[in-house]
């Protein structure tokens, strides 16, 4: 029986071999169209067709020289008007970076900017803690996986107290990853004096909320700026 498919199987095969032969010989030019395609037919069945697939699907039409330079000429254009548009997207990308900055609360005399762009670390026993002021906090395992986001950056803590080292104790950075089954996870960030920028502690006071202390020399000044205005008042 199976004798009989393998044989059945073969002599159909055979036969579609023997169809396409012929539909190849149906289809072979005439004298005249030969003369027509100026020796494309051969080039498109060579050894090339399937390794460029893509070419032999669109094969290269010669085009006279005055068309041909205009094609190169509106090929060059298009390029540039791309390389031109990218560059617009960019610069565009970049003002709104920039504005965003600008708008940026870095103190009564600029005295955090320095911290925009910088990251700090910070290591327990369980997880590396990552500070990026301005930007966002997150959390990685010791023992492997990705960041998991603490909160990116939302702003000063308004405090009640109304000196400039009051306004610029605590930063907040909210928004972070969803906690399994609770919040999106939040941390605050609670500035001292300090001779370094530094990352001191990071605590969990609650699940997937964090505290993190981070002392700066940007506190020190602004302390001293306050001292000093008290004393003017004084
Ligand atoms: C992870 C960490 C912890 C957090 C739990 C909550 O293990 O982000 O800090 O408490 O998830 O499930």
């Amino acid at each position: 029986m199976l004798f009989v498919t393998v044989g059945l199987f073969k002599a159909a095969t055979d036969k579609e071999d023997v169809d396409e032969e012929q539909h190849e010989e149906e289809y072979l030019p005439s004298d005249s169209e030969k003369e027509e395609g100026d020796g494309e037919a051969t080039e498109e069945g060579g050894e090339e067709e399937g390794v460029a697939e893509e070419e032999s699907q669109e094969p290269e039409i010669q085009y006279d020289e005055e068309t041909q330079a205009l094609i190169d000429e509106a090929n060059i254009a298009r390029e540039r008007f791309q390389e031109a548009e990218k560059s617009v997207k960019d610069l565009h990308s970049e003002i709104g970076q920039l504005e965003e900055k600008v708008d940026r609360d870095y103190g009564l005399e600029e005295e955090f900017a320095s911290l925009d762009g910088e990251c700090y670390e910070y290591a327990d026993l369980e997880y590396i803690y990552q500070l990026c002021p301005y930007n966002k906090a997150s959390q990685r395992s010791k023992s492997g996986g990705s960041d998991v986001t603490l909160g990116r950056w939302s702003g000063w803590v308004e405090s009640k107290e109304h000196s400039a080292s009051g306004k610029y104790s605590k930063m907040k950075y909210d928004q972070g990853q969803s906690c399994w089954n609770g919040p999106m996870r939040s941390t605050i960030v609670t500035l001292s004096c300090g001779l370094e920028n530094m990352l001191i502690s990071v605590t969990e006071p609650n699940r997937c909320e964090y505290a993190m202390e981070f002392s700066t020399p940007a506190l020190c000044n602004l302390n001293k700026i306050t001292t000093t205005d008290t004393h003017d008042e004084l």
